[in-house]
């Protein structure tokens, strides 16, 4: 083809000196190289006949030839919820899955927003329509039936941060590195379209191979990187009780040893916030807890709020992570610091700065100040154990999670799904090296399993154990078939407590009880026979251990499945125990009653604001009719309520520890 000419079909399909280039140099087997060297060693695929020929090429590029393995999930959206576990895994690398057009990509589409939303470079790859088809007017399957190729581009356009739609060889090259490296850049997923015909033709531009996948390094701006470290240097070394509080930034931005070398520097007490559990290491000598407003760990808000100057390095202040943007700082008492920027009190702001050099330099400025330490220390009192059940007495969560804080090491890593999980795992205390995976910032139920699959892949060294509820596992179970598949030793809790506890809790209504499964049966058959696989129901804390002690010892090589079915759990299905699901065959007051049976007694009686708060949910199930009316159908009140379900639910942990006065009146 001439430079300049407008390139044929032909030319774009079959380029004029292909039949003398080596096999290897294929559109898809370049692809499957690059991605191997971004650390993507393993693709989470779901074949279609878009993308056949695109899988051979990647296939035929084995790992051990500098290539990848392909690891095929049973659907596109739990194969791109694995492509995000395996990019958490990788601290920073990549994640990719591979599916067939519009009827894999717009499956997947939900994961990928989810990547977005956290900051993974996941890349999704699509196989699309033959490149001899683009402005032909046709018609193709797996479409919505017009002739029109750009709707699920247009769905991606919308999470993820670059698109390549690759219809011709002549760019492929160039269109794949670009949109590779903008994920790497921006730590956003990317989409990628590969036209089906193209995968398997050599083409000179990918006859050189290997060819270095380099990226030129962000750099701060030294003079402005010593103007913000002086800056802040003056602000902290001022202040009297000064502390540190990681966020979730410090991922993306690369900085949390950076953050550790600043901790150790300045004697400043450390804390994380919830949605940076597993960035702030917790057996730090000076580490506090989560700061989490009015809902932190004990202890921590005190220091954190009464702190003449604090700095937060990497934070997001959404609704949840604010508990209703409520938290009570004051912004000219601190020092934020985003991956490329610094603002001081209300000003001035640096630009060019990354944390990582910032926190570094700021390290070698600060004077020793532990005076909000000491403080700490001062207020401090370690928590108690929780009770040991009766012979026989139902398991409740907090003896659940007992063991499970004894079972951590360096070499697990914690997922926790959606729901009341997230909650009970955000109080584990996290040992050195252990790791900690959750979607704070998006939530989307089902997420876990994927998830799991995709660390377990990548992160080989460790053992995952999930925490995952019934209601969110009934969403993605299949993918355990997969992990049984490729012999990992996940240990899962399943935890079974009879519906959708955390919605229940924000606003109650038949449509939060689920169908009850035999979960341990389900995985029983996904397992069938292949495999190594042990399953146990767990109902009092003997059995737990036992389930424990058989994971950890003879089954350390299987994977472990242990439906936990709380105390709560066993409550709601002894009066219901036919679990017809409530809507069906039921009149209304019957539906009333469960409801009535299924609401735990909680202690928000004694606290009016959130009694009041909760007034929605009790009117419309019809239990409390004489509670004051709230309208939580608004958005405004809705979020509100999800606000106050945290500072519900952790204020119960506070209850169970304190007696303080001083709680009673903020909740009051
Ligand atoms: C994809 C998606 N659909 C719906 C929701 C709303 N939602 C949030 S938590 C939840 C219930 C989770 O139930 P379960 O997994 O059993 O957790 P539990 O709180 O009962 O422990 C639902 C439906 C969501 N977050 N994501
Ligand atoms: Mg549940």
């Amino acid at each position: 083809m001439d430079i300049g000419s407008i390139p044929s079909p032909a030319d774009a399909a079959a380029p004029p000196s292909a039949a003398a280039l080596p096999r290897e140099a294929t559109l898809g087997r370049h692809l499957a190289r690059r991605l191997a060297e971004v650390g993507a060693r393993e693709v989470f695929t779901v074949p279609g006949d878009f993308n056949l020929t695109l899988l051979d090429e990647l296939e035929a590029e084995q790992p051990s030839g500098g290539g990848v393995r392909l690891v095929g999930c049973c659907n596109e959206l739990n194969a791109a919820y694995a492509a995000d576990g395996y990019a958490r895994a990788r601290d920073g690398g990549v994640g990719a899955c591979a599916v067939t057009f519009t009827v894999g990509g717009l499956s997947a589409i939900n994961a990928v927003a989810g990547a977005f939303s956290e900051n993974l470079p996941v890349i999704c790859i699509v196989g699309g329509p033959n490149s001899n088809d683009y402005g032909s007017n046709r018609i193709l399957h797996h479409t919505i039936g017009i002739p029109d190729f750009t709707q699920e581009l247009r769905c991606f356009q919308n999470v993820t941060c670059y698109q390549a739609v690759v219809n011709n060889l002549e760019d492929a090259h160039e269109q794949i590195d670009t949109a590779i490296s903008t994920a790497l850049k921006e730590s956003k997923p990317v989409y990628i379209s590969i036209s089906c015909n193209l995968p398997s033709i050599p083409h000179p531009t990918f006859s050189r191979h290997p060819v270095p996948f380099f990226l030129s390094p962000k750099l701060s701006n030294q003079m402005t990187l010593e103007a913000a470290v002086e800056t802040a240097a003056a602000f902290l070394n001022k202040s009297v009780k000064p502390v540190l509080v990681g966020g979730p930034k410090m991922r993306v931005a690369k900085a949390c040893e950076a953050f550790v070398e600043l901790a150790d520097a300045c004697g400043y007490p450390v804390a994380a916030m919830p949605s940076a559990k597993g960035l702030v290491p917790e057996h730090h000598s000076r580490f506090i807890g989560t700061y989490w407003g009015a809902v932190s760990s004990p202890f921590c808000a005190e220091i954190v709020e009464s702190a003449d100057a604090y700095l937060f390095a990497g934070p997001i202040f959404n609704d949840y992570s604010s508990v209703g943007y409520s938290l009570l700082l004051k912004k000219e008492k601190a020092i934020i610091v985003q991956p490329d920027r610094v603002v001081i009190g209300n000003g001035p702001a640096f630009g060019c700065v990354l944390m990582k050099d910032f926190l570094h330099a700021l390290g070698t400025r600060l004077k020793k100040n532990t005076a909000a330490y000491d403080n700490y220390s001062r207020i401090f009192v370690p928590q108690g154990e929780p009770l040991s059940s009766a012979p026989g007495e139902p398991l409740r969560v907090n003896v659940l999670f007992k063991h499970i804080q004894k079972m951590l090491s360096g070499d697990s890593a914690v997922i926790a799904e959606t729901g009341d999980s997230w909650f009970n795992c955000q109080k584990l205390k996290l040992p050195e090296g252990c790791g900690y995976e959750f979607q704070m910032q998006y939530g989307s139920i089902g997420w876990a399993v994927g998830a799991t699959l995709g660390y377990a892949q990548a992160a080989k060294g460790k053992r995952v154990i999930s925490f995952i509820g019934d209601g969110s596992f009934q969403v993605t179970a299949q993918e355990v078939s997969t992990m049984l598949r490729w012999e990992q030793n996940n240990i899962i809790f399943l935890i079974n407590n009879g519906g959708y506890t955390i919605e229940v809790e924000i606003h109650d209504g038949p449509y939060n009880v689920i169908k009850n499964w035999n979960y341990t049966g389900v995985v029983e058959a996904f397992h069938n026979g292949e495999g190594k696989c042990y399953t146990a129901k767990v109902r009092t804390e003997e059995e737990l251990k036992k389930a424990i002690e058989a994971s950890l010892g003879p089954n350390k090589d299987s994977l472990c499945f242990i439906e936990v079915l709380t105390s709560s759990a066993i409550a709601l299905m002894a009066p219901v125990h036919a679990r017809t699901p409530m809507t069906e065959n039921k009149t209304a007051p019957e539906q009333q009653r469960a409801l009535t049976v299924r609401r735990r007694p909680r202690f928000l009686g004694s606290f009016p604001a959130l009694r009041n708060a909760n007034a929605g949910s009790t009117k419309s199930s019809g239990v409390n009719p004489t509670a004051p009316q709230t309208d939580t159908k608004s958005p405004k009140n809705g979020i509100a309520a999800a606000t106050r379900v945290i500072v519900a639910m952790y204020a119960e942990v506070y209850i169970s520890r304190h007696s303080h006065a001083l709680y009673a009146v903020f909740f009051a």
